[in-house]
């Protein structure tokens, strides 16, 4: 399967011969780290070789279009629901930079106790199967040869089925995985035997298929009311999940740490999370860091959310993260869109790139609060260790509610979560191991008959699946009506009628987000934000961020609802865009014949950045290609340049309006061309309008030859002066 740039990923072709599909990689993927690296004008130090397709970030267009990517591999978490939908997901996030792809599973997967198959619908997530894991595998693959580097896939094995999931994944070539007895037991009341005898099996399986094993200690201050004050125990969960994996044969390079900075601000950050980061890398020095965005206390816009994974990324720059888990900046109200996810992404690729060679530049001060801080926490962490051997062990510390417990260790505050032994999802269900066992896969932890004969246990049988891939029975689909092709019939049918509708989570649904301030107090402000955007023609609206600008002046809001329109493509008017001759072009055409332009900003307006970047011969304006420019400043009357045009025999006028309130910049362009028109000059000069308002479309309205908005260059301008004026010439020859 290959993807065209400029054609969506066919799903229909992801589907097809599934069942013959195998992975052609297995295992882990890290970046590698380019000594110096060179690109454009910079050199990095921390930077890891380009994609051969990308969406470069924002500025820089402003650097020569670099696109350096970071040494540290960048996640994105993806959940919405359709598996379908999560493909185009991962194809835009890969082009923004993210090569460890998370799927999040559906409400509890881990309470089903066997494989699910075929490709159900799930809530936050999807339902993991092997066709799910198959077609994203098959997906992932074609998106890596066009972005040009490897995407590690990654989901979860926790669960009553971990040793089934594990070796599914293992089968699948998934290449990370989370695994976590301590997970189970905590956060989804699985029995605590059955969890450890199960993730014994697991771990080995993904040992030997070479996946990146996460453990669970993060969710402790992913769901704990003071989160920094849970961070002793977490070196506990860290230290127990790290010991089992060792005990059970896994090397300490496949062994991820999953930690999140604990604080948002207003708290003091860096003082609180700083120390902790520092303290978990010293005690589990060897191991692989992974680090989570932080989303606990996320209120409200993305704004608030971005501030803190940015300080989130410094942090993990500080502390040399392997992984930055990005999480869609909004995680924190429940809405995590396709185009939220890329924010992350940029958040955390964005903020590592400006913290290139920070090592260099900084040292952390270890003799000093950081230094006493990260002790204090791992003395408390010991004493939380001597605490479980005091009180009988783990599962005595499990069930007397040590775990969890918000109080700064050794403070109890009895809020802990508790669980008995001998309860919980599948309790009594463990049993003795017979000594004829005979292990279903070469993975295999404890006794097995077959490992008897042979290094390859499964030789005894004729094979296993892990061995021979022919094995594995593909089951497509059970639910005749839950299904993907079900599920595809509206949208291919839609696509094919090239109807668009707008969407930000799943194939046409339609969602838009409006943003609306209303100058009210925050109640009845809230209400009319409702109403209007029902007035707008949104179903369904619902306000999913309320900011208080002032408590009697008005709130802003942003109010998502569903807008039903299709719009047939086919119906558009697209104008076609040229694209500018090429700097040769325009400079062997110019600077022969001695153009003169005039320009300045007009009417009242004394921003003069935009018009000075198509011009200045620094900025690489239109002056390097022999244009005589006249520029007259900020300000300017309409008559002045007329006036000037004509006493300099200039060919073209440039006008430009930055702010513009009330419809400035249209009057001004109005009244240029009607100007010209009086003086009888239109067929002598080229009219050109630029500005933060401006469009080509408009500027043509007014009466001008072209506009030009943001982002336009000084070779887009020259060009467009240059095609004019030759084809006034050839008409004027015709
Ligand atoms: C993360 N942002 O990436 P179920 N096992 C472990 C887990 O942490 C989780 C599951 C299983 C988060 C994503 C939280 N973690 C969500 C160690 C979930 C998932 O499918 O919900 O039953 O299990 O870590």
């Amino acid at each position: 399967m290959k993807l065209t740039i400029d054609q969506k990923l066919d799903i229909r072709e992801v589907l097809q011969d599934l069942d013959q599909y195998r992975p052609r990689r297995r295992g882990w993927h890290w970046r590698t780290r380019l000594a110096e690296h060179r690109l454009g004008p910079f050199v990095y130090r921390d930077a890891a070789s380009e994609l051969a397709n990308s969406v470069p970030l924002p500025s820089a267009h402003a650097f020569a279009d670099i696109d350096p990517q970071c040494a540290c591999v960048i996640t994105t978490e993806i959940a919405s629901g359709r598996f379908e939908d999560d493909l185009r997901r991962m194809r835009m996030a890969a082009w923004h930079g993210a090569d460890h792809i998370m799927v999040i599973r559906t409400t509890g997967q881990s309470h089903i106790d066997g494989l699910i198959e075929g490709t159900p619908e799930g809530i936050g997530g999807i339902p993991v199967t092997r066709k799910q894991l198959r077609a994203t595998r098959k997906a992932l693959d074609a998106i890596e040869d066009e972005v040009g580097r490897p995407i590690n896939f990654h989901s979860y094995v926790s669960g009553l089925a971990g040793p089934e999931m594990a070796v599914l994944f293992a089968e699948e070539g998934v290449n990370g995985a989370h695994q976590d007895p301590q997970y189970n037991v905590l956060y989804r009341d699985v029995n605590i035997h059955r969890s450890f005898v199960d993730a014994a099996e697991a771990k080995r399986v993904l040992s030997d298929a070479g996946l990146l094993q996460l453990d669970g200690a993060h969710n402790a201050n992913a769901t704990a009311k003071q989160a920094w004050k849970v961070t002793p125990e977490l070196f506990v969960q860290h230290a127990i999940n790290t010991a089992f994996s060792r005990a059970v044969g896994m090397p300490a390079g496949q062994i991820a740490l999953s930690t999140v900075p604990p604080t948002a601000p207003p708290a003091p950050k860096l003082r609180l999370d700083l120390p902790y980061a520092v303290a978990l890398r010293e005690l589990f020095d060897g191991y692989r860091f992974r680090a989570q965005q932080n989303t606990r206390y996320i209120e409200a816009d993305t704004r608030e959310a971005t501030v803190t994974h940015v300080l989130d990324t410094l942090l993990s720059r500080l502390t040399s993260a392997d992984v930055q888990s990005t999480i869609t900046p909004d995680e924190g109200r429940n809405i995590p869109w396709h185009y939220n996810n890329i924010a992350g992404v940029e958040t955390a690729r964005q903020t590592f790139m400006g913290l290139d060679g920070l090592d260099e530049l900084i040292e952390l001060k270890r003799d000093g609060p950081l230094g006493m801080q990260a002790r204090e926490l791992k003395e408390r962490a010991v004493l939380f260790l001597e605490e479980i051997l005091e009180n009988g062990g783990y599962y005595a510390a499990v069930n007397a509610g040590q775990f969890v417990d918000s109080g700064y260790f050794p403070e109890r505050k009895g809020d802990g979560i508790v669980r008995a032994p001998n309860a919980g999802d599948g309790a009594e269900t463990v049993v003795a191991r017979s000594a004829g066992y005979g292990a279903p896969v070469c993975s295999h932890f404890g006794n097995n008959i077959f490992a008897r004969t042979s290094d390859k246990p499964c030789a005894d049988y004729g094979g296993c699946t892990l061995c021979d891939p022919g094995k594995i029975r593909y089951i497509d689909e059970l639910d005749p009506h839950d299904n993907v092709d079900a599920r595809l019939a509206v949208p291919l049918a839609e696509r094919d009628a090239g109807l668009l509708r707008p969407e930000v989570e799943q194939h046409g649904d339609g969602i838009v987000c409006v943003t609306l301030f209303v100058p009210a107090q925050p109640h009845a402000a809230e209400a009319a934000a409702l109403a209007m955007a029902k007035r707008m023609g949104l179903d369904s609206p619902e306000v999913i961020s309320r900011h208080v600008m002032h408590p009697a002046e008005g709130s802003v809001f942003e109010v998502k609802g569903v807008l039903d329109v299709a719009i047939p493509s086919a119906d558009l008017s697209i104008a076609a865009r040229e694209e500018p001759l090429s700097d040769a072009e325009i400079e062997a055409w110019v600077r022969p014949r001695h153009i003169g332009l005039v320009a300045a900003t007009v009417g009242e307006d004394e921003h003069s950045v935009g018009l000075r970047e198509i011009l200045d011969i620094k900025h690489g304006g239109i002056e390097r290609y022999g244009f005589q420019c006249h520029y007259l400043g900020t300000s300017v009357e309409l008559e002045r340049l007329l006036d000037v045009a004509v006493q300099t025999g200039s060919q073209a006028i440039l006008i430009s309006t930055i702010i513009t309130h009330g419809d400035v910049h249209m009057r001004n362009m109005r009244g240029l061309s009607k100007l010209v028109k009086e003086r009888g000059l239109r067929e002598r000069l080229v009219l050109i309008a630029g500005g933060t308002q401006v469009n080509h479309e408009l500027a043509s309205e007014c009466g001008l030859d072209a506009g030009f908005g943001r982002g336009s260059t000084g070779r887009d301008v020259a060009s467009v002066i240059v095609r004019t004026l030759q084809s006034k010439q050839a008409m004027n020859d015709g």
